[in-house]
């Protein structure tokens, strides 16, 4: 798929060990801290495909799929698939090369979409740096291809951050050295064919920062589908140069600011408005970014905080901002894990329940989402315009001019006061009458032009035309 095919997608994210279970278990035991597999397959994602598009969404994003390091080491296993050491082979604890071509025709058969996670800048060690066995791996057998040990011990100066070596010293993570030929020639050689093996649709690249920008174009061109990077750092003057070597990167520097503004009714909305236009200058494209509020790296968001109204404020803004909305597993069943182990949860231990809270409100906010592409077809390349802040309030407009989509989202969480908010500055004339989406209320804007929006237990607001809101809200 096209980097334009994928703007309107809409990605649920898994950790293939910890999803679904071949068997259909709703009880295998899963305890985190031993960082160990959980029995998750790719025969379990198929299982649960239902349960993934039944959310409204379109695409699933797999982690690495390439053959690991065996050992049950100090650090665990590599159940999370990114400690690679044969790369033309595939991960078995997964199941074999016929189940993931038949993940992948299932996802086809119901117009869904693939996409899996590749590294590019490691292999993986049981063992410290300094005493690697190259003969572990596979192409990359010899110490020539890769930098020589050192450890990153300095974020801020870049050469340390691309040469030396991520992981530690119970698991380290060799670094290829990408600048040589050699070694572009198999990754490039390794990604046109995986991408054509598999039928992928789509690639998330892991640890992109750790290699030369240079490497980048090249890799994304073999692969000849949209490819996502991640840039884990929040500076959009740091992460959006990525976007001129990459189609798309996660939106890291969005994501903290999101973080800290929904996370408390003190959080900073100035800081988000500021960070929505930063990014849009910064990057090349921000429609080509991935949006999320959770991933396997940090604490969820439920960590945080446990109100589910902040919660949903934070998924309807992932969906109507600029860029490729993500839902990282567990986050519609509220689970609140912190820090790597602790956010793997296995998705299968809530039973797969359709009727919690936010598995409802991400399947509405995805139909929202969809009916907006369908009845503009400007609205996924239209930039996201914050227009009105106040310390606890952020509106925004999104779409063709005439039939922009409004968000109004709230920090103030479920026990936030019943109020309204006059809202100017949407763009619409008086007299137009609009549908408030998600509890499907009409108002006509007022003569003043002003929306008139009722603001209850802080729940998030989306407004659009009421012509365009085709079956949303009963009607057709
Ligand atoms: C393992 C164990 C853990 C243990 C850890 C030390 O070792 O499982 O329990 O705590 C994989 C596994 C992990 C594993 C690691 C290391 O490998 O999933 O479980 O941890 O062996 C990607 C993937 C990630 C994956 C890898 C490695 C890379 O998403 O799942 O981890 O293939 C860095 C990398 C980034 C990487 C991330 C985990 O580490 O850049 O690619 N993610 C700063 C740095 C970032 C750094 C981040 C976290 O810290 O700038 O580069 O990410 O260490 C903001 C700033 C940011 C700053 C943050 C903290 O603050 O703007 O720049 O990020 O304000
Ligand atoms: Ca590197």
């Amino acid at each position: 798929l096209t980097p334009a095919e994928w703007r309107s997608q809409s990605i649920y994210f898994l950790l293939t060990d910890r999803f679904g279970r071949e068997d259909n278990s709703t009880t295998a035991s899963c305890n985190i801290s031993d960082r160990i597999y959980c029995g998750g397959s790719w025969q379990g994602i198929i299982n649960h495909l239902d349960y993934i598009q039944d959310m409204g969404f379109t695409a699933i994003w797999i982690t690495p799929v390439t053959e690991q390091l065996p050992q049950d080491t100090g650090d665990g296993e590599a159940y999370h698939g990114y400690w690679q050491q044969e790369i033309y082979n595939i991960n078995s604890n997964y199941g074999t090369a016929a189940d993931l071509l038949a993940l992948s025709k299932a996802l086809h058969e119901r117009g869904m979409y693939l996409m899996v996670d590749v590294v590019a800048n490691h292999m993986g060690y049981d063992g410290a740096g300094n005493a690697v066995d190259y003969s572990a791996f596979n192409p990359f057998d010899s110490s020539s291809y890769f930098h020589p040990y050192c450890e990153i011990t300095n974020y801020s100066n870049q050469t340390n951050v691309e040469d030396c070596w991520l992981g530690d010293t119970t698991v380290s993570l060799p670094d290829l050295n990408t600048e040589l030929s050699s070694v572009q020639t198999i990754w490039y050689d390794w990604v046109a064919e995986i991408v054509s093996n598999y039928s992928i649709d789509g690639l998330r690249i892991d640890t992109v920062k750790h290699v030369q920008q240079s490497f980048w174009p090249g890799y994304n061109s073999a692969a000849g589908v949209y490819c996502v990077g991640e840039v884990f750092d929040g500076d959009p003057t740091y992460t959006c140069p990525y976007q001129n070597y990459l189609d798309g990167v996660l939106n890291y520097p969005v994501y903290y600011q999101l973080l800290y503004a929904f996370e408390s009714s003190s959080g900073s909305i100035s800081n988000l408005y500021d960070m929505i236009n930063s990014v849009a200058s910064d990057c090349a494209d921000p429609t080509l970014l991935g949006n999320f509020i959770e991933n396997h790296d940090n604490p969820r968001f439920a960590y945080y905080t446990e109100d589910y109204s902040q919660a949903k404020n934070v998924i309807s803004f992932v969906f109507f901002s600029d860029g490729i909305p993500i839902i990282y597993a567990g986050q519609e069943q509220h689970y609140n894990g912190g820090n790597d182990p602790d956010n793997r949860e296995a998705t299968w231990l809530s039973g797969y329940s359709t009727t919690a809270e936010l598995y409802g409100f991400i399947a509405s906010t995805n139909k929202i989402r969809a009916q907006a592409i369908s009845s503009d077809s400007s609205y996924i390349t239209t930039k996201n315009d914050p227009f009105y802040t106040d310390s606890n309030t952020i509106a925004m407009k999104k779409g063709s001019s005439g039939s922009q989509v409004i968000t109004i989202l709230s920090n103030m969480g479920a026990s936030g006061s019943s109020y309204t908010l006059t809202l100017s500055g949407s763009g619409y004339s008086s007299g137009t009458k609009l549908m408030e989406v998600y509890t499907c209320t009409s108002v006509t804007v007022d003569s003043s032009g002003d929306i008139a929006v009722p603001m209850e237990s802080g729940l998030p607001r989306v407004y659009m035309l009421a012509s365009s809101a085709g079956s949303l809200c009963g009607s057709s």
